[in-house]
């Protein structure tokens, strides 16, 4: 079948012709990334009932997409990766071995895009023209898909240049298949460096250039080429003095990257200046001067809608008032849009997520939890003039965090690379709406990348150790917890811009300045060393922040050695290390 227009690629070409003959679809276009491509694919989506127009004066080039009900989050029980061997893979990840997940799905494609279009998209990850990129091309039966590519990525005519005659890319291959869960797969495979989705049209599972690529496949090409690919925000931050550091964060789903990358100072902070370079993945390379540089592989946010408000996150707020796609969230009357914590009162006769009409007695959400926002970069207002630097930012401090209602501190430091590590290897979170499943429940999330790393964990944590004997100026590594609550489950942290609060102390201790004390888990600030002034705090809030219970960290220990061990001997010794002072410590302690 011809495409439009001709494929210069002889690499490309052949497999979108073995493609079209496996899922025979109708006709077969090529994205260039042009407005006029994008004009003509929202005309047809709108068409379509794909895309709902919404107000075009309040929320110019903004569109509402309702996915299917069934299909509202990553769906990590029918995610999975294939290298050859399961022991590769590792516990941490579902696994099929390469050829039966072929088979699985070739049936499953076959004659899937019937009564379609194919859309071919070819992407970068990364700047263009930036050692760090990656060149993926995406074909997909959805033009939902192709639209949010197109925001996401460096999408069109630029990638098609960068490949060249090439065939160093990424074949993504996604339909939305039936839709139905019973038959949606999304697999991974890493030695042939291939993505194959089907069944679902939902974000991570179906923007393949996002969690697919630039984390699970990237993972296991950057343990190969000596990088890594990491589930981070990053920000620049430069303080009253003048002087700028960069940071990088790894929070899990939901659990705040967005809204720290895009951070404004509390108005008893003036005089700082904040900078988003990426709000959602790093990718991280040792540098020349040895110091580890960063660049965000992406080049939109695909946010969580509810609680995004100009209190929370005044820069999301104006990023999303134009050109924005907005996923699963309520429709008001007036044809703009609405959720949970959002700063209007909705109005009456607001639609719901599914287009029901919205029944506040009813108990239930007028936007999906995981209900979401496109929008391109560069609309943020706090995007960084080096946001698409080729060579990265250098950065000074990493900070892991989590949603944990107990046992862990606001913030503490790692004594050194090999413990910022084991910080990184420990991590557990409270579950959220981002992956279907049970919200609440607390799980192991090293790195916040259980979902993401595209290899066995225990080889994982090797390599994390193994790039920063590269650093000569490593990053200091911290673990930071916005979400401690007290007895009554109230936060104990305003969080949000007050956190800024906390960088403060992280970027005194980058200039060995500060004040912390050693403990059993680490360095924590002594009190008074957080500026908290302003603040109306719960009674004895700072203490309960900062405190450090052996008992808990008791329990803590075994459940780290139990997880550790299901990993077996690919656990390097560096962690065990680690593990042993901990116990060490807690015990002496307890
Ligand atoms: P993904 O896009 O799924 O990777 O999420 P994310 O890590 O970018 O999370 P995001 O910043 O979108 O925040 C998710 C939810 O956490 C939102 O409802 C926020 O309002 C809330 N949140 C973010 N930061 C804070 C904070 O400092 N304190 C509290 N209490 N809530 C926060
Ligand atoms: C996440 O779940 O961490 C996201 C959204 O950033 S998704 O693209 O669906 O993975
Ligand atoms: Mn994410």
């Amino acid at each position: 079948m011809a495409t439009t227009p001709a494929i210069d690629n002889a690499h490309v070409r052949a497999w979108v012709a073995e493609v079209a003959s496996l899922c025979e679809p109708d006709a077969i276009v090529v994205c260039d990334g042009s407005e006029q491509e994008r004009d003509r694919l929202t005309a047809l989506a709108v068409a379509t009932g794909v895309l709902i127009p919404l107000n075009q004066e309040k929320l110019p080039g903004c569109y509402l997409h309702r996915s299917d009900p069934s299909d509202v989050a990553r769906t990590e029980h029918l995610t999975f990766v294939c290298p050859p061997t399961a022991d590769q893979a590792g516990p941490n990840n579902n696994w099929l071995a390469p050829d039966a997940a072929r088979e699985k799905l070739s049936a499953l494609y076959r004659g899937a895009m019937r009564g379609r279009t194919m859309y071919v998209v070819p992407f970068i990850m990364g700047p263009a023209n930036s050692p760090f990129s990656k060149v993926g091309v995406e074909i997909t039966d959805s033009v939902y898909v192709a639209l949010n590519m197109r925001i996401m990525t460096r999408m069109g005519a630029i990638a098609t240049r960068q490949l060249g005659d090439s065939n160093d890319f990424t074949r993504c291959l996604h339909s939305l298949g039936d839709l139905s869960p019973d038959r949606r797969f999304i697999c991974h495979f890493p030695d042939s460096n291939e993505i194959w989705s089907v069944g679902s049209g939902y974000g991570g599972n179906a923007l393949l250039g996002k969690k697919c690529l630039a984390l699970r496949i990237a993972s296991a090409l950057g343990r190969k080429e000596g990088w890594l690919a990491e589930h981070m925000l990053i920000l620049g931050i430069t303080r009253p003095d003048g002087h700028k550091f960069y940071i990088t964060g790894a929070f899990p789903s939901a659990c705040g990257k967005t809204n720290l990358a895009m951070l404004q100072p509390p108005a008893s902070m003036p005089g700082w200046k904040l900078e988003t370079i990426g709000d959602d993945i790093a990718w991280l390379r040792p540098g020349p001067d040895g110091r580890l540089y960063a660049v965000n592989p992406e080049a939109g946010f695909f946010g969580v809608a509810p609680g995004t408000n100009s209190k929370t996150n005044g820069n999301a707020m104006i990023s999303i008032a134009r050109d924005t796609i907005y996923t699963n969230v309520a429709l008001q009357p007036d044809g703009t849009v609405w959720w949970e914590g959002h700063d209007d009162e909705p109005q009456p006769g607001m639609l719901d997520w599914r287009g029901r009409p919205f029944d506040a007695a009813s108990g239930e959400k007028a936007a999906h939890p995981n209900s979401r926002f496109t929008a391109p970069a560069y609309q943020c207002p706090s995007i960084s003039v080096d946001w698409e630097k080729p060579e990265g930012v250098p950065i000074a401090a990493m900070l892991f965090g989590a949603r944990r209602q107990r046992r862990v501190p606001l913030v503490y430091e790692a004594e050194s690379w090999e413990h910022g590590t084991f910080l990184g290897a420990t991590l557990s979170s409270e579950t959220t709406a981002a992956a279907t499943g049970k919200v609440g429940v607390l799980r192991r999330d090293p790195m916040a990348m259980q979902p993401f790393c595209g290899y066995n964990f225990g080889d994982y944590f090797d390599h994390w150790l193994d790039i920063g004997k590269q650093l000569s100026h490593p990053p200091k590594i911290f673990r930071v917890n916005w979400f401690r609550t007290d007895s009554q489950g109230r936060f104990l942290w305003p969080g949000f811009g007050d956190n800024l609060r906390v960088l403060q102390w992280i970027l005194q201790r980058c200039e060995g300045k500060g004040e912390a004390r050693e403990t059993a888990i680490g360095l924590i600030p002594v009190e008074g060393s957080i500026d908290v002034s302003g603040l109306s705090l719960l009674p004895d809030a700072m203490k309960q922040l900062l405190a450090v219970d052996p008992a808990e960290w008791y329990e803590a220990i075994g459940l780290q050695s139990e997880y550790f061990e299901k990993f077996g001997d690919h656990i390097p010794g560096g962690i065990w290390h680690q593990h042993a002072n901990l116990v060490r410590r807690v015990t002496g302690l307890a």
